[in-house]
């Protein structure tokens, strides 16, 4: 049986089965990457729920794992030349699971151009729909200066913009579907659904972008990924 006794985070979050691929997550835009990629590659994983609404990511036990405090982060048993490997950042550990299993990322020239797409989601996207809902839905709501919620609603809508032209002609960003489209759709979905900026941003003025959020959001690995893991 695999030992994983030398990583603290599992004293506060224990392996029932420590030969799977362990995740420490929430089912946010950030956390829902890996739970879908997972779901979608049938590897076999443990959720484990870190609820960042009681800051269990600013525990000792998760910053062993990542120091920047934030979910998702996962520890694999069976990492490069069998050693556990652990590691944060979805992004990174989309390409991880990608090369891991050889599924949604491609090779030579699409390879990179994946990757492009699923850093322009991490450092744009990402980023500017988070801002936008903060001065939108959450404390930033009540500040009387409005013009950095102004700033975001407008780099949204650019953005949005951006995927819409990338999607003409196209079923997903890569053409096949790829971790670039895992990476976005949460966020996509987020947007519209949970921050209620459905009208700010004028979704229903685009056309392709929401054909591809419902065309993602019917795939059922992505459905069950969008709920792993939940707050009880
Ligand atoms: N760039 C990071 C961002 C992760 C991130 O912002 N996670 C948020 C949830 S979506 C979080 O853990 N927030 C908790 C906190 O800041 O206290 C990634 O993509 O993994």
């Amino acid at each position: 049986m695999t030992d994983l006794s030398a990583f603290a985070i599992v004293r506060r979050w224990p392996a029932a089965h420590p030969d799977r691929l362990q995740l420490y997550s929430l089912n946010t835009p950030n956390g829902v990457k890996v739970s879908i990629m997972l779901e979608e590659t049938g590897l076999p994983y443990e959720p484990h729920l870190v609820d960042i609404g009681k800051d269990e990511s600013w525990t000792g036990e998760f910053l062993s794992l990542n120091p920047n405090g934030k979910i998702p982060a996962i520890l694999d048993p069976d990492g490069p030349g069998g050693a556990p490997l652990a590691l944060f950042e979805s992004g990174a550990i989309l390409i991880y699971l990608a090369d891991k299993t050889g599924q949604f990322l491609g090779e030579g020239a699409r390879r990179y151009q994946t990757i492009q797409w699923l850093m322009w989601q991490m450092g744009g996207l990402g980023p500017m729909f988070g801002q936008l809902g903060f001065f939108h839905k959450f404390a930033g709501r009540d500040y009387e200066d409005k013009r950095p919620l102004q700033r975001y609603v407008k780099e949204s809508r650019r953005l949005l913009g951006v995927l819409e032209t990338r999607l003409e002609g196209r079923d997903w960003i890569m053409d096949d579907y790829s971790i670039a489209d895992i990476a976005t759709l949460g966020w996509v979905r987020n947007l519209v659904t949970f921050y209620g900026a459905r009208e700010l941003v004028e979704f229903d003025s685009l056309s392709n972008v929401p054909a591809w959020l419902e065309r993602g959001l019917a795939r059922p690995a992505v459905q069950r990924g969008l709920e792993i893991p939940k707050r009880a």
